[in-house]
């Protein structure tokens, strides 16, 4: 299987995108995995709702324990990727992880900027589907809540922020190469958000996966390049301003003709609204 969720339930950590550089036209051909996916690094203000998953426990210290990202949604909610908290990562039942935690405000992971949260719960979506990836996010509960201003707003259904062509920026720690780099520092990636049309034709099912587009969405440019890649996981997609993603999968990192695939944040609103009824809305815009 080439479908790097597969990837990322083994090696956990994910990634995002460095320096780099297109290959020239009559270059010789890169080998796929080598392509360098292509960011830069951006500081946490700039995404302040951007944090960190961390299990020094379980990944060891030398990255601060970071294995997947997350994105704050309100003061005390972190959304991730259900794929994240798969008891093939974490090696137990996330509820029983006593050092799961939540890194904010903290651009550099080996730095002490920032504050560690305890996660005091995690819920894995009911509906995520390991085996199509549809629906994959979680939602932890931190145990302290984070200042309203590192909160992002998240894209409801028919939020113009989804149609094809608007520019979109993703944020992370993992990969910066494809290759296992995984950043110590926040990256950041450049990219628009592609037709549904585009992504099934990219993953029209086999072995590289299918796009389903009800609960995803795809991004990335034609010519590759600017993508998330391993250890992003559960990180946000944000465009005009909202949240409409979270990093899900991909066949590779950056490649052409394979975009990264993202779960649609506006079917994340409609899960939650649809769980919590009336009593606790977790609304999006529109
Ligand atoms: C991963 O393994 C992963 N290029 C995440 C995103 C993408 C590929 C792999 C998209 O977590």
């Amino acid at each position: 299987m080439r479908r790097s969720v597969v990837r990322a339930l083994i090696r956990p950590l994910a990634l995002v995108a460095a320096t780099t550089v297109i290959p020239l036209v009559g270059a010789a051909p890169v080998s796929a995995d080598n392509v360098v996916v292509g960011g830069f690094p951006v500081d946490v203000t700039q995404a302040p709702w951007t944090v960190a998953l961390s299990s020094r426990d379980r990944f060891g210290g030398t990255r601060a324990g970071q294995f997947c990202g997350g994105v704050a949604v309100a003061r005390t909610a972190v959304l991730t990727a259900a794929h994240c908290l798969g008891d093939d990562v974490l090696g137990a039942p996330p509820n029983r992880m006593r050092d799961l935690k939540v890194i904010a405000g903290r651009t550099d992971l080996l730095s002490g900027e920032g504050e560690e949260i305890a996660v005091s719960d995690t819920r894995v979506n009911p509906g995520y589907d390991s085996g199509t990836n549809a629906g994959d996010f979680a939602v932890l509960t931190l145990a302290k809540p984070l200042p309203q201003s590192a909160v992002v707003t998240m894209a409801g259904v028919g939020d113009p922020a989804y149609a094809p062509g608007t520019e979109a920026l993703v944020y992370g720690w993992g990969d910066t190469t494809g290759g296992g780099a995984y950043a110590r520092g926040l990256h950041a990636a450049r990219m628009r958000v592609l037709s549904d049309d585009l992504c099934a034709r990219a993953y029209p099912g086999g072995p590289q996966g299918s796009y389903l587009a009800a609960s995803m969405l795809c991004a990335g440019e034609a010519i590759g390049g600017p993508d998330a890649c391993q250890g992003d996981s559960g990180g946000p997609l944000v465009a005009a301003g909202r949240l409409i993603g979270l990093v899900s999968w991909g066949n590779g990192c950056g490649r052409p003709g394979s975009p990264g695939v993202y779960t649609r944040v506006s079917e994340v609103v409609r899960a939650l609204n649809a769980a919590a009824g009336d009593r606790t809305r977790l609304h999006g815009r529109s």
